[in-house]
């Protein structure tokens, strides 16, 4: 199996050779194809130069550099082979873009000259298109119909105008089943000229993708159409995902898009929201409705926006319940309700040895520690702060909280509920009024360290 080491080694070999095939002149005009290995979250990165913008926070990920190059804002895509760690306890062998996938998020802001240099280090050729972006036909990356495939090892150009602001993706137009199912995708937002129009406290990127792994592999089944069992957050799953840090009465919105194979009803608990952009631009203030779900249909972007006005640990996921679970055998018989005994000794006299499980239901699979295949993730994990959360997939929490700094995306812990507003057991003879046993925290659970670290850069 290629190391990170070795793989990186690999890199730089091939970064020479591209540079030297393509003539002194030309190297020297490539601006540097920055990499970014890790899977923590990289906190926002306001523009050094030009029109200021409220910067995107990528969950789990980062945004691309840039530098001037005369009026033109300069960018360097290399597509590569790379290395994802899905969650802790399980890489991914999946293609990207600059050392991750998905790939960095691109920022500029509308009416900039953005050029955009990709570089192929895959294994065969590929193309870039600008996912809902207003761009001349012969920019608009569909291998073949407007461009040529670029070769593997070859650094093509892509040049065009910002014509309008919003929440658009780019992956390729080659070979497209395969190259998307290995995770090449990333955000592009183009923020307004206009920094105090639609403007938010707090803005995230999330991509949504899904894999299919066999247990125990790293490399996803490419030709899968239908039966995924990896569906994530930026190529992450629960409880490897960031959490949303976000102050009381910040204004939030979050860019969602989609690139799996199908529809996410995305639900965030606690606050009523407007879809405020899709990927064909801003949803007028008289056409937006209030939501607490969006369906996020498949090759779409939805942004939304809402007043966190609520304290608390609020759940933000999809709602197919099967989306916030990973790796699981589907052909598992339904137990529910069976008389254990009987079970036992049918499965003893069929599979001696075997474990009876599932007659009350499936939520001890959350705090269960059976043995694993190597690589793969539990069905559910993550513990809070009242025992196990029985969650996987497409799952974080939004942690809305009173006095957190500006800018500051450190986890802040589990939410402090105040006395009385947990739910809590009755106990039998209770009269009337039902007696308040005040439900708290299991003592010996601290919050977890958050798997990403959230190290700021
Ligand atoms: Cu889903």
């Amino acid at each position: 199996m290629l190391s990170r080491r070795n793989f990186l080694a690999g890199s730089a070999v091939a970064l020479v050779g591209a540079t030297a095939v393509s003539g002194r002149a030309q190297a020297a005009a490539i601006p540097e194809a920055p990499s970014y290995s890790s899977p923590s979250m990289q906190a926002p990165v306001p523009p050094a130069s030009g029109q200021h913008y409220q910067p995107v926070v990528t969950l789990n990920g980062w945004t691309l550099p840039w530098r001037m190059n005369g009026d033109w804002k300069e960018f360097h895509l290399v597509a590569e082979e790379v290395e994802r760690e899905i969650a802790p306890g399980m890489i991914a062998r999946l293609w990207g873009y600059n050392g991750q996938t998905p790939g960095p998020t691109i920022e500029a802001v509308e009416g900039d000259k953005v050029r955009i240099y990709v570089t192929n280090r895959l294994p065969e050729h590929t193309s870039v298109h600008w996912h809902g972006m207003l761009v001349p036909n012969g920019m608009d990356g569909v291998g073949g119909l407007t461009q040529p495939h670029i070769p593997v090892g070859k650094t093509f150009v892509y040049e065009f105008l910002l014509k309008k602001s919003g929440s658009f993706m780019y992956h390729p137009h080659s070979d497209e089943m395969v190259q998307m199912a290995m995770g090449m995708m990333g955000s592009f937002v183009i923020h307004p000229k206009d920094p105090n129009f639609r403007r938010v406290d707090r803005d995230f990127a999330i991509i949504l993708s899904s894999y299919r792994f066999d247990p125990g592999t790293s490399l996803p089944q490419v030709t899968e159409m239908t039966d995924f069992n990896i569906w994530t957050f930026n190529a992450r799953v629960f409880p490897g995902i960031d959490v949303m840090p976000v102050g009381l009465n910040e204004r939030v919105r979050v860019r969602v898009a989609n690139l799996t194979m199908t529809n996410h009803p995305i639900h965030v608990h606690g606050h009523h929201f407007a879809v405020s952009c899709t990927d064909g631009g801003w949803v007028p203030e008289s056409a937006q409705w209030p939501e607490a779900t969006v369906d996020v249909p498949v090759g779409t972007v939805r942004a939304i926006d809402f007043l966190a006005d609520a304290p608390g640990d609020w759940a933000f996921h999809c709602h197919k319940s099967h989306h916030t679970m990973n790796a699981m055998g589907h052909t598992v018989k339904n137990f529910i309700g069976m008389r254990q005994a009987a079970l036992r000794q049918a499965l003893d006299h069929a599979t001696p040895g075997a474990m009876a499980m599932g007659t009350d239901g499936m939520a001890e699979m959350g705090s269960m520690k059976m043995p694993l295949p190597d690589n793969t993730l539990p069905m559910m994990s993550g513990t809070g702060p009242f025992g196990p959360i029985e969650m996987g997939g497409m799952f974080t929490v939004m942690k809305v909280r009173e006095g957190l700094a500006p800018g500051d995306y450190t986890d802040p812990g589990w939410y402090k509920h105040p006395p009385g507003t947990v739910a809590f057991a009755v106990e039998a003879g209770d009269a009337g009024e039902p007696h308040r046993h005040e439900t708290k925290p299991a003592p010996s659970r601290e919050p977890p360290p958050t798997p990403s670290g959230h190290e700021h850069h």
